[in-house]
């Protein structure tokens, strides 16, 4: 007999459902519903408020590139400082680890209950805080950007999905000061949503980041793990074009990296013909 329980993600006529074995943890936090399960085939899975946020299987591929696309982006030298906002499991942080390069790498999480789970339960990404690079702030993102103006050289904005806690991260006023926190030659990236699920989200996001930046860009990920298959990065500077990398990736860290490389990093911005329709 089986003991498996299959969890979906259900939204706009659309579901994307996962073998799990074990309910892991399960609590109410201030801010959202948090669980976390162990799968059949993808080790463990997190959701918040019954959205998908990752599993094993191929948090690799958001988690590098978040990091990665505005880290050689960057042609202001080499990036010193990054923000994460959002981003409680800890992944992001993970990769930006691997730059040396990075001398203060702050995230900064509405919710704390957040990041003790993935400390917990998801070692594998929460390993990202054992940096001693890293500094933790609780706080509310749209208004911690305020107090850090013309600070950071890459910002990344690892959200929920607008509706939760996520909301004030998807309006016009949080990208103007997103673009304030931002020192010369800085780069935003954003969770950007997928062009099949939530194509209305992904037009406003590029309607907004074309307004307040001078360049912006939109790149599509592949990962299975969320409803479509897909999910976007939106980037955005005021200095640079952000779709050729600035410099090739250093091959020690190469042999490492399981999706990110300089190739893809031109090619993730080409977009069919229906996504382009979106940014007219
Ligand atoms: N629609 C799902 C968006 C989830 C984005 N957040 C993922 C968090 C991984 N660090």
């Amino acid at each position: 007999m089986s003991d498996s329980v299959w969890i979906s993600e259900v939204g706009g006529g659309y579901g994307n459902t996962i073998e799990t074995t074990k309910h892991l943890f399960s609590h109410k936090s201030r801010y959202q519903q948090i669980d976390i399960y162990e799968t059949r085939k993808l080790g463990k899975l997190l959701l918040l408020d019954g959205i998908i946020q990752l599993t094993n299987y191929d948090e690799f591929v958001y988690h590098e590139m978040l990091a990665n696309l505005p880290f050689y982006a960057f042609r202001n030298g080499v990036p010193r400082r990054a923000l994460v906002i959002g981003g409680g499991d800890g992944g992001v942080l993970r990769e930006l680890g691997r730059h040396p390069e990075l001398e203060t790498i702050d995230i900064c999480e509405i919710d704390a209950d957040v990041i003790a789970a993935a400390k917990e339960y998801l070692p594998e990404t929460a390993c990202g805080y054992q940096d001693e690079r890293v500094n933790v702030y609780v706080e509310d993102g749209s208004k911690f950007i305020h107090e850090r103006k013309g600070y950071y050289d890459i910002i990344i904005v690892d959200s929920t999905d607008p509706g939760g806690p996520g909301e004030p991260l998807f309006n016009e006023e949080f990208y103007t000061g997103l673009k304030g926190a931002l020192r010369e030659g800085g780069i935003i990236t954003s969770q950007g949503e997928s062009a099949f699920l939530l194509p209305d989200i992904v037009a406003r996001l590029n309607r907004i980041t074309r307004k307040v930046f001078k360049y912006n860009a939109y790149a599509t990920l592949h990962v299975p793990t969320y409803p479509t298959g897909v999910i976007g990065a939106c980037m955005a500077s005021d200095h640079c074009d952000v779709t050729t990398p600035a410099r090739e990736v250093e091959p020690e860290l190469a042999e490492k990296l399981r999706y990110y490389n300089s190739e893809l990093h031109k090619a993730c911005f080409v977009q069919p013909n229906f996504v382009r329709e979106l940014f007219k």
